[in-house]
């Protein structure tokens, strides 16, 4: 724990009245009213329904640009003998997003065939390419529909158009200045786009079209029954949980328990995920995207794809194990990654540079992100980690908040073969030879840009509250709140000057159980990942602590129990 950046507690901006207010009007509890205002809800129209999220507010896909085109082209597609191939993506939004399209595509009363494409994440890269063109040729295609991709693939667009094939492109990344020339350019993130919201996945685009052809006709199912998929795609995204997304997610995670996919009641039991209690969007980020993800980063994608698709139980069962293996192969060799990034850094004496920058031969090119991720979660500071092959070094970048990766990246470009991304994450490709040049450029950047920045970390908190004030009934409603995610992040609470009444470490001494308490109260604390922080705090500490409220049930009986963010000695 000693290398973690230090967190700096934000509070959020509480209004007592606004909170009594809302909680007389709507007959709310108190404690959930005020975490609505915190959380800048103030309207009574707004607050009941960000508490009641549903379908009937969904918008109309039709408003969607070029819609009408897309379903018309679509629906000649199925009417046709040649056949539809749908291109995806290597990741969890692009798998489901391809399932979405095919299981839809394939309700048609036309028997068209319809033939899902994933490029590879380790041998093509991202977004639809010639080869999967050429695929499509191949098999006398004369229309692809893409699916979370294809909205910068203008090339390609006009190689399929060269050989004969029309492009349908359904995607939610940003456009560039020039649009694909394609038959439809499906996308809310166009400028022209007059659509009510543009923070849909690649699977709720997808699940937009779906929506439309359903409402013409051209196909035949309850489009609900898509949402278990949806739901999965949206929150392994990390789209904002709001407007759409939040009636989509809250709705598919509704039916999870009860879905019809078979290869997703697998993965739910092979996961261990309890669904009397009903699936939430934690057992999502935390045990079902890890895994279908996990298929794209240590092999071929198309396994994934198989265990949404397949209708016969023994292949779900044997899918969904083999994912598993997978995942666990995948932490392993990622921790294993992030070790040696970790102790590249420290031997080269560079954990103290501004942005820090490591390269191995034979690091897996699928774990690199999340090697990035770890190193900057740990330190703060943007992390650059790359792979040496034959003498070229491709590689992930992530920054923290308050600085953009990729415009430092853009300022070396003339070192580059590639390089792209957004804000916070980017990837990029360079001669190995031109590494040392490419840390030096890009410490100079940091400092001449950002001379006086101290990129930190923030804890996002609610409410400070006393230990009296964590009753169950209030901290049960509190699950109104859900499904959490980004931009609806779970409820964080923070108990100030308590005591540490008694401590122990559990699960091998990875984990930190806590009981805290003042004069007349005092809550059970379990603090995930901070077994080590046991050598630095004593019994008898008076502390500042920082965390989820949970109720913890079992044997029948049930207490409140706080899951620790952060934790600090109080008058520092
Ligand atoms: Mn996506």
């Amino acid at each position: 724990m000693s290398v973690n950046a230090v967190k700096e507690w934000r509070y959020r901006k509480g209004d007592e009245k606004l909170a009594r207010h809302l909680s007389n009007e709507l007959d709310l509890p108190y404690l959930l009213s005020r975490i609505l205002v915190a959380r800048e809800m103030g309207s009574r129209e707004e607050v009941y329904s960000f508490l009641n999220p549903n379908l009937r507010s969904l918008h109309d896909p039709f408003l969607l640009p070029d819609m009408e085109r897309g379903v018309d082209r679509i629906q000649r597609g199925l009417s046709s003998e040649k056949g539809i191939m749908i291109h995806g993506d290597y990741d969890a939004d692009g798998i489901t997003s391809t399932a979405v399209m095919v299981k839809a595509l394939s309700s048609s009363p036309y028997k068209t065939k319809i033939t899902p494409y994933l490029p590879s994440r380790l041998e093509e890269g991202y977004g639809l390419s010639r080869k999967a063109v050429d695929k499509a040729h191949e098999l006398g295609i004369d229309l692809i529909i893409t699916v979370d991709c294809g909205i910068t693939a203008a090339p390609e667009v006009e190689y399929a158009r060269e050989k004969g094939i029309d492009v349908v492109i359904t995607d939610h990344h940003e456009p560039e200045a020039e649009l694909p020339d394609a038959a439809a350019v499906i996308d809310p993130k166009r400028k022209d786009s007059v659509y009510p919201f543009d923070g849909l996945a690649g699977v709720g685009v997808a699940f937009k079209v779906v929506a439309a052809l359903q409402m013409r006709g051209i196909i035949d199912l309850d489009v609900r029954d898509l949402l278990d998929l949806v739901a999965i795609g949206t929150i392994a995204d990390i789209v904002p949980l709001r407007d759409e997304n939040r009636s989509l997610v809250s709705e598919g995670l509704k039916r999870m328990g009860n879905t019809n996919i078979p290869g997703l009641r697998a993965l739910m039991r092979e996961t261990k995920i309890d669904i009397s209690r009903g699936v939430r969007s934690g057992d999502i980020s935390f045990r079902i995207s890890p895994r279908i993800n996990s298929a794209g980063r240590m092999d071929h994608p198309d396994l994934a794809l198989e265990l949404l698709l397949t209708d016969d139980r023994v292949d779900a069962d044997t899918f969904a194990r083999g994912l598993n293996t997978m995942n666990y192969r995948r932490q392993a060799v990622g921790n294993r990654v992030s070790r040696e990034v970790r102790q590249m850094l420290m031997d080269e004496g560079r954990m103290e540079d501004p942005i820090l920058i490591a390269h191995g031969e034979g690091w897996e090119l699928g774990l690199l992100g999340i090697s990035a991720n770890r190193i900057l979660d740990e330190t703060g500071r943007p992390t650059i980690v790359l792979t040496l092959m034959d003498g070229v070094a491709k590689g992930s970048a992530r920054s923290p908040e308050g600085f953009d990766i990729l415009e430092a990246l853009d300022s070396c470009s003339s070192l580059l073969i590639e390089h792209g991304g957004h804000e916070k994450a980017a990837g990029l490709t360079l001669q190995e030879e031109k590494l040392g040049e490419l840390r030096d450029r890009l410490i100079q950047f940091m400092r001449d840009r950002y001379a006086t920045m101290e990129f930190r970390s923030y804890l996002d908190i609610d409410l400070d509250l006393t230990l009296a004030e964590l009753r169950i009934d209030d901290l049960d409603e509190l699950e109104r709140l859900s499904p959490f995610g980004r931009d609806n992040p779970s409820v964080c609470i923070s108990l100030s000057e308590v005591r540490i009444e008694e401590m122990r470490s559990v699960g091998e001494g990875k984990h930190l159980k806590l009981r805290l308490g003042d004069d007349v109260d005092s809550v059970g604390c379990i603090w995930f990942g901070a077994g080590e922080m046991i050598s630095e705090l004593d019994v008898g500490m008076i502390v500042d602590v920082a965390g989820t409220p949970e109720v913890h049930r079992w044997g029948g009986r049930e207490e409140a129990q706080l899951n620790i963010s952060d934790l600090r000695p109080a008058y520092r």
